[in-house]
């Protein structure tokens, strides 16, 4: 499967610039046009007495349609916004036809109200409501996430934050929570049968083959026997690949590019959490270091770098300022990109500039994407010069994988 015109590139490329550049998609991934940004902030529930009700709902990513469980309707879950030293009912309503649970990941709590079925209490029956309670000791950025199947991976998943009771020790102006994740068009369900049927390889893509072996182009055949006797791949950190997933924001797709906005000079505090199934990111603002303060919800000694990696369920929290001339505006120099409409052509500057999601988000995949495809594609791409990241359409991120 090469990188062929698809319907749906065609629809984009129609819907989003009346048809002029239908032939958009024959562009490398970099100058495709996407949203302009969606800055919708998380839906937040808080207090004393909270309801959560789990339903089956359809989640549209890019513009697809794809099965989906939600919480109060939304993927993610909608944010729990908390303060140290409440005590908290949360009464959560399992409209399925199967069994849930809600994890409330990294909460010091009695374990009867933990979440896990099996383990800590029975589940929450099929159309039934089960009330946790538990006092709040502690403060942070937290999510949970269900315990039952496969419904974590299909968007049963939500941030949880915790104000604490006296002075927060972190200073900032704004905040913004990120909830990253991986989401398919096929069910867990469906993943999970591929996975057994294909010895787990079923999403790798960069598997050894005889040719390659034949050819020289590949491990010795020491190395690969090795790999042989351990039956695992060499690229198999995550069975499942941009092949199938997409990289979502805040339940946001590439395309969809979810946008947190601030005003510059402005502290803002990224509250980021990976909830995704299998994915490790990568993440990284370009020309914006970024301070981290606390990670899974402990304040740590503040620490400045450039991207950091955070693996499934970790919690990062990141100071960063921003400027405006340095981000935003930036991108538009280099050459107009839609995306980085700090300003558009013609027009008064809008009150804030935005963080671009696509840039906050960088998929251990996805960028290995962009290295596969870099000389095609001319180099680097609108988020950096150094990188870039091709957000890429699931044809092309079936290339995704490499070693590890
Ligand atoms: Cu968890």
């Amino acid at each position: 499967m090469s990188r062929n015109l698809n319907r749906r590139d065609v629809m984009r490329g129609t819907a989003m610039l009346g048809g002029t550049l239908a032939m958009s998609a024959y562009l490398p991934a970099w100058a495709q046009p996407v949203s302009r940004g969606i800055a919708r902030p998380l839906p937040t529930v808080s207090g004393t007495n909270i309801a959560l009700t789990i339903d089956r709902m359809k989640l549209v990513m890019d513009g697809i349609t794809t099965p989906a469980i939600g919480v109060n309707g939304t993927v993610p879950a909608p944010l729990v916004r908390l303060q140290e030293g409440q005590n908290v009912r949360l009464a959560v309503t399992n409209n399925l036809d199967e069994d849930s649970s809600i994890h409330w990941h990294g909460l010091i709590l009695p374990f009867q109200m933990d979440g896990v079925p099996g383990i800590s209490f029975p589940g929450i029956k099929a159309r039934s409501t089960f009330v946790y309670e538990f006092p709040i000791f502690q403060s942070g950025t937290y999510w949970y996430h269900s315990h039952s199947g496969e419904q974590e991976q299909a968007g049963l998943y939500g941030p949880i934050v915790i104000d604490p009771a006296g002075a927060d020790p972190i200073a900032f102006d704004r905040e913004h929570v990120i909830v990253l994740s991986d989401h398919s068009e096929m069910t867990g369900e469906e993943i999970f049968r591929k996975l057994k049927q294909m010895g787990g390889a079923y999403f790798n893509y960069q598997r050894p083959t005889l040719s390659g072996l034949l050819a020289g182009r590949e491990m010795r055949l020491k190395d690969r026997m090795e790999w042989g006797k351990m039956r695992m791949d060499p690229a198999d950190i995550a069975d499942v690949t941009g092949s199938t997933y997409t990289f979502l924001v805040n339940g946001f797709g590439p395309y969809d590019n979810w946008t947190g906005l601030f005003r510059p000079g402005e502290r803002v505090r990224l509250r980021i959490v990976n909830a995704a199934a299998q994915t490790n990111f990568n993440v990284r603002i370009p020309d914006l270091p970024m301070t981290v303060v606390q990670a899974d919800g402990q304040n740590v000694r503040p620490v400045t770098v450039d991207e950091f990696q955070i693996g499934v369920a970790e919690t990062f929290d990141v100071i960063v300022i921003a400027d405006h001339d340095r981000h935003g505006h930036g991108h538009e120099r280099d050459g107009g990109d839609v995306r980085y409409g700090g300003r558009e052509p013609g027009r008064k500057a809008r009150a804030g500039s935005h963080v671009d999601a696509e840039c906050l988000a960088q998929p251990v995949e996805a960028h290995r994407v962009e290295r596969a495809h870099r000389s095609r594609n001319e180099g680097g791409r609108r988020c950096d010069g150094r990188h870039g990241w091709d957000g890429g359409r699931p044809d092309e991120r079936r290339y995704a994988r490499d070693g590890p």
